[in-house]
């Protein structure tokens, strides 16, 4: 299963000229099997109804759906799991609402955050920020490579680095120890979102 983490933003998608459920199809259709709905500014309406969009989409591929914050959108559409940051519902709190067979992410920033996590029931990490991007303003101090690859070598569980993630950097992340790799503008604002996923795959691959 590839190991390249599509996260999504509606607004980006438009600026490239896509809808998001066109962004979806095309990477999984390129073999993407992790998407993760993260929309800061949707209605809950609005939310729930691309949740629904994207839970087709995502299983007609075989690929796991996961919802970023929001717990209860997660259980009305069945989604695969939740994907929760330092600031959101404690991930023991998620474990509690979703169930043992879900999936929880955590997005940690530091070796703090792993070793307050270390015996949490999580299933993977979201490692960020790693390099600069446009596409999250308020992210925490860039952890370059080797604070990436510091927290790799402490833990287990499966890592999914995040932040300036495209076709020149993929590589290298995974060269560091990141299980995987997880990208919005790269695939989100490319304007083959097809395209853009193959060869990230790819890259992942070679890297391997
Ligand atoms: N969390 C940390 S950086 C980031 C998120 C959601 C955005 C990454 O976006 P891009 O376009 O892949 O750099
Ligand atoms: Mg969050």
């Amino acid at each position: 299963m590839s190991q390249l983490y599509l996260v999504t933003d509606s607004a980006i998608a438009r600026q490239a000229g896509h809808t998001l459920g066109y962004v979806v199809e095309e990477a999984c259709r390129a073999g993407v099997r992790w998407v993760q709905l993260r929309e800061k500014s949707l209605s809950t309406r609005a939310f729930l109804e691309m949740g629904m969009a994207l839970k087709r989409i995502t299983q007609a591929y075989g690929a796991k759906l996961i919802i970023n914050d929001r717990v209860d959108i997660a259980l009305a559409i069945d989604a695969d799991g939740v994907h929760v940051g330092q600031e959101d519902m404690p991930y023991a709190l998620v474990r509690s609402l979703i169930g043992p067979g879900k999936i929880i992410g955590l997005s940690i920033n530091n070796l703090a955050e792993l070793e307050a996590a270390r015996d949490g029931d999580i299933d993977y990490f979201g490692i960020a920020t790693i390099f600069p991007t446009g596409t999250k303003q308020d992210t925490s101090s860039l952890l370059g490579l080797t604070g990436l690859q510091a927290i790799c070598q402490q833990t287990n569980l499966p890592t999914f680095a995040i932040g300036g993630i495209n076709t020149g950097t993929i590589q290298k992340v995974i060269q560091v120890g990141a299980t995987g790799a997880a990208v919005v503008s790269a695939i989100c604002g490319h304007p083959s979102p097809y395209e853009a996923t193959r060869e990230l795959i790819q890259l992942i691959d070679q890297a391997l």
